[in-house]
C-alpha cells in the first residue's frame, strides 16, 4: 500500500493535537498533564530543527557560491534577491494598511473589553519582556544591524540562531575567497562542504520522520496554553483582518508563481505545503528553514546556487506575514485607544515595518517586539505601549503560526522567482517524500 504524503501525515498529526489538546482542557489534570508529558517532544523536534539550521546554511552556501563559475552570478542573484524581498515587504505592508483602514477593527472595541484585556496582559512579563527588548534594539545606531551583521567570531555566531545574518556573512564571505583561491586549491575544502550539504540533508529526512507526533505535541501544546474564549471572540475582528490579508499575501505569491516563474500555483503549495506546516506548527521561520531548502530545492526544482542564498536570508530579513500583522496590528491599536495615525503617520509605518521585518528575529513571537518599534515611530504614547500589547496579546500566538506560514511561504516564491530569471529553475529532483525517505531506511 502507497505510504502516505508527508503533508498528509503532518496535516492529520496537527488536528489530532489540536483535538487532544481541546479534550485535555476539559479534564482537571489535562492543561498540566500536556505541558508536562507532551509538549517536550514539540520542542526537542523544534530544537533538532534549529540545530541543523546552521550547518546547512553553511554547507549549502558555500556549495552554491562555489558552484558557481564567477563571482559577478552572485551579485546578480545577491542584487535582485534583496530588490525582490523588499517589493514583496511593501506590498505585505501596504495590503495590511488598506485592510485595517476599510474594515477598522479597532472601532466598536468596548472599554469594558480594553479594561479586561489590559488588567489581564498589561503587566504580563512576556509583554513587558518585549518592549523591554524593542527599546534595547531601539537604542541602536540606524546602521547597528549593518555592524551586527558582522560576526568577531564565527563559531560564537554559529552558537545561535539568531545570528544567522552573521553566519551567513560569515560563509558568503568563506565562499567568495574559495572562488578566489582557484578550484584547485580550495577544492578539498569545497568537497568537504559537498558531503556536509548531503550529511545534514539526510538528517533533516531522518528529523522529519517524527514530524507528524512533533507537530501533535506543537498543537496540543498551543491549545492547552490559549486564552479564554471569550477575550478571543472581542478580538475575532482583529484576527480576521490580519489572516484576510494574509491570504491575500497567499493569493499574491500564487499569482507571481503562475505569471512570473511559469510554474502551476497549486502544484507549488502542494510541493512546499509540509514547510508551511511546520511552520504554523512551530511559529519559527528559522526551525523551518531546513526543510523549506529540501521542499524547494528537491520538489520544486530551484538550483542550489540560489536556494542556499536566498533562502537563508529570507528567513532573517524577509518577513513579509510579520510586516503585513505590524500594519494591522499598530493601526488597530491606535484605532482601539483613540491615538490617531493620519496619512503621514501610516506611510511611516510602511517604512519602519520594512525596516522592523528586516529586523525581526525568526523565532516566535518576534513580530511583536518590533511592533513596539513600529508604534514608537509613530509617536504612539511610551505609557500606553503595554495597553496596546496587552489588547493583542491573547491572539498573538496563533497570528504569529498563520504570519510565519506567509513568510516562509513567500521566501519560497522568490527563491522560485529569482531561479527563475537567472536560469535555474529546473525540474523536481525527488518525485516525492516517500522517494526520500525510502532512501532513509
Ligand atoms: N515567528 C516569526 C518567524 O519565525 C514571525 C513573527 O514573529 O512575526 O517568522
Amino acid at each position: 500500500m502507497k505510504k502516505m504524503e508527508l503533508h498528509w501525515q503532518i496535516l492529520i498529526g496537527m488536528i489530532l493535537g489540536i483535538l487532544f489538546g481541546f479534550a485535555m482542557t476539559q479534564i482537571s489534570w489535562g492543561r498540566g498533564f500536556v505541558a508536562d508529558w507532551i509538549q517536550p517532544f514539540g520542542t526537542i523536534f523544534v530544537k533538532l530543527l534549529k540545530l541543523i539550521a546552521i550547518p546547512l546554511i553553511l554547507a549549502s552556501l558555500i556549495k552554491g557560491i562555489s558552484d558557481l563559475k564567477d563571482i559577478s552570478k552572485f551579485k546578480n542573484i545577491g542584487l535582485r534577491t534583496i530588490l525582490i524581498y523588499i517589493c514583496t515587504t511593501i506590498i505585505a505592508i501596504s495590503i495590511g494598511l488598506i485592510l485595517v483602514n476599510i474594515l477598522q477593527p479597532g472601532d466598536g472595541i468596548s472599554q469594558d473589553t480594553i479594561d479586561k484585556l489590559t488588567a489581564t496582559y498589561a503587566n504580563d512579563s512576556e509583554v513587558t519582556s518585549k518592549i523591554a527588548e524593542a527599546s534595547k534594539q531601539k537604542e541602536a545606531g540606524p546602521l547597528s544591524f549593518l555592524e551586527d551583521m558582522v560576526p568577531d567570531n564565527a563559531i560564537m555566531a554559529m552558537s545561535d540562531n539568531k545570528l544567522m545574518l552573521q553566519v551567513i556573512f560569515f560563509t558568503i564571505f568563506m565562499g567568495i575567497s574559495m572562488l578566489l583561491i582557484g578550484e584547485k586549491k580550495a577544492k578539498p575544502l569545497k568537497a568537504f562542504f559537498d558531503a556536509l550539504n548531503y550529511v545534514v540533508l539526510k538528517m533533516v529526512d531522518l528529523i522529519m520522520l517524527s514530524a507528524p507526533f512533533a507537530v501533535f505535541a506543537l498543537l496540543a501544546s498551543v491549545v492547552v496554553s490559549s486564552s479564554d474564549p471569550d477575550l478571543l471572540l472581542a478580538l475575532l475582528k482583529y484576527a480576521g483582518v490580519v489572516v484576510l490579508g494574509l491570504f491575500l499575501m497567499i493569493v499574491f505569491y500564487a499569482i507571481v508563481i503562475s505569471t512570473i516563474a511559469k510554474k502551476n500555483p497549486f502544484w507549488f503549495l502542494k510541493e512546499i505545503s509540509p514547510a508551511q506546516l511546520l511552520a504554523f506548527s512551530t511559529s519559527s521561520s528559522a526551525a523551518t528553514l531546513p526543510v523549506t531548502m529540501e521542499r524547494v530545492e528537491e520538489h520544486i526544482g530551484v538550483d542550489k546556487e540560489v536556494s542556499s542564498f536566498v533562502l537563508p536570508v529570507g528567513a532573517t530579513i524577509n518577513m513579509d506575514g510579520t510586516s503585513l500583522y505590524q500594519g494591522v496590528a499598530a493601526v488597530f491599536i491606535a484605532q482601539a485607544l483613540d491615538f490617531h495615525l493620519g496619512i503621514g503617520a501610516q506611510l511611516t509605518i510602511v517604512l519602519t515595518a520594512l525596516l522592523a521585518s528586516i529586523g525581526s528575529a525568526a523565532v516566535p513571537g518576534a513580530g511583536m517586539v518590533m511592533l513596539v518599534i513600529v508604534l514608537e515611530s509613530v509617536g504612539f504614547p511610551a505609557d500606553k505601549l503595554a495597553i496596546g500589547l496587552a489588547l493583542i496579546f491573547a491572539v498573538d500566538r496563533p497570528l504569529d503560526m498563520c504570519r510565519t506560514i506567509v513568510n516562509v511561504t513567500g521566501d519560497a516564491t522568490v527563491a522560485t522567482v529569482v531561479a527563475k530569471s537567472v536560469g535555474k529553475l529546473g525540474e523536481p529532483h525527488v518525485e516525492n517524500w516517500d522517494d526520500h525517505l525510502d532512501e532513509v531506511k
